[in-house]
């Protein structure tokens, strides 16, 4: 059982490729005990009919919608949430039902607002289309202050250190790259299961306006792992073991979190870069 959080809020969601979205803002776990900010939220998205919220009516559920499948990273529903001072994430895909809605459980790392990254991939034919939907939610408490560090060549989690080779000159519009080096604590090259479809995820957000991008790197025989922005195309690589050469394709310069993240050993790892993107 679930009970709404009063400043989670609910909502329509506008999108050019499809109607309305009913965002069902966050409920908390009932019965939950831990303190409240770690309590597990169930957030839910559900699709309806384009004018039922103009009549005041409830969504439906009756215009189906699919999501592309298969095995790479650009399918189905891509959940990421990012903290307003962009310093924690949450990464999730959960599974759409029949009817293109889905829910799932969050757990906030700590509270503050949040801005949330629906990344849908619909089965449409033609030219790969993906869509976003964006929404800011507040999860009650206080939100710890920090600024954003300042750029490092060397990032660790969980003893895996990530080491980007040489400082990066990236430039809007344009498709750059940035090659690192993923060590596990002994010292020995990582090696990448994949995780949603891809060896590495890129997610990028710009600091202040939280504007988002999102690239991958594949494994040779994956296909549908490149991003695309206007008429300029990206696509990340394995070139040696535990070498990751990331597609970098930003629309505006600024100062960027780039949060790696990736698989490795049965575990999740994130590094997050800042990065100047002139
Ligand atoms: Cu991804």
């Amino acid at each position: 059982m679930f009970r709404r959080i009063g400043s989670a809020g609910a909502g329509w969601l506008t999108t050019g490729s499809f109607n309305q979205y009913w965002f069902n803002g966050l409920r908390e776990a009932r019965g939950d005990r831990r303190p409240a900010r770690r309590r597990a939220r169930r957030l839910r998205v559900v699709r309806s009919a384009a004018d039922h919220h103009r009549r005041g009516a409830q969504p439906s559920g009756a215009a189906r919608t699919r999501y592309r499948t298969g095995s790479g990273p650009h399918t189905g529903v891509h959940l990421i949430i990012v903290r307003s001072d962009l310093g924690a994430i949450i990464h999730k895909h959960p599974k759409p039902n029949a009817d293109g809605e889905f829910s799932t459980e969050l757990t906030f790392p700590t509270p503050g607002r949040y801005r949330v990254v629906i990344d849908a991939y619909p089965q449409l034919s033609g030219p790969l289309r993906n869509f976003q939907l964006f929404r800011w939610i507040v999860v009650p408490g206080r939100a710890p202050h920090g600024a954003l560090p300042a750029f490092r060549s060397v990032v660790t989690d969980d003893g895996y250190r990530f080491a980007l080779q040489g400082r990066p000159r990236l430039r809007a519009v344009q498709s750059n790259f940035l090659t690192l080096r993923v060590t596990r604590p002994d010292g020995s090259p990582a090696t990448f299961t994949p995780w949603f479809g891809a060896l590495a995820h890129a997610i990028f957000f710009r600091a202040g306006t939280l504007d988002y991008f999102h690239t991958h790197v594949c494994s040779a025989r994956t296909s549908g792992c490149t991003s695309v922005l206007g008429a300029t195309r990206v696509t990340g690589t394995q070139t040696r073991p535990g070498v990751l050469r990331v597609g970098v394709l930003l629309p505006i310069s600024g100062t960027w979190r780039l949060f790696i993240q990736c698989k490795v050993d049965g575990r999740v790892l994130t590094a997050p870069f800042t990065l100047t993107v002139r």
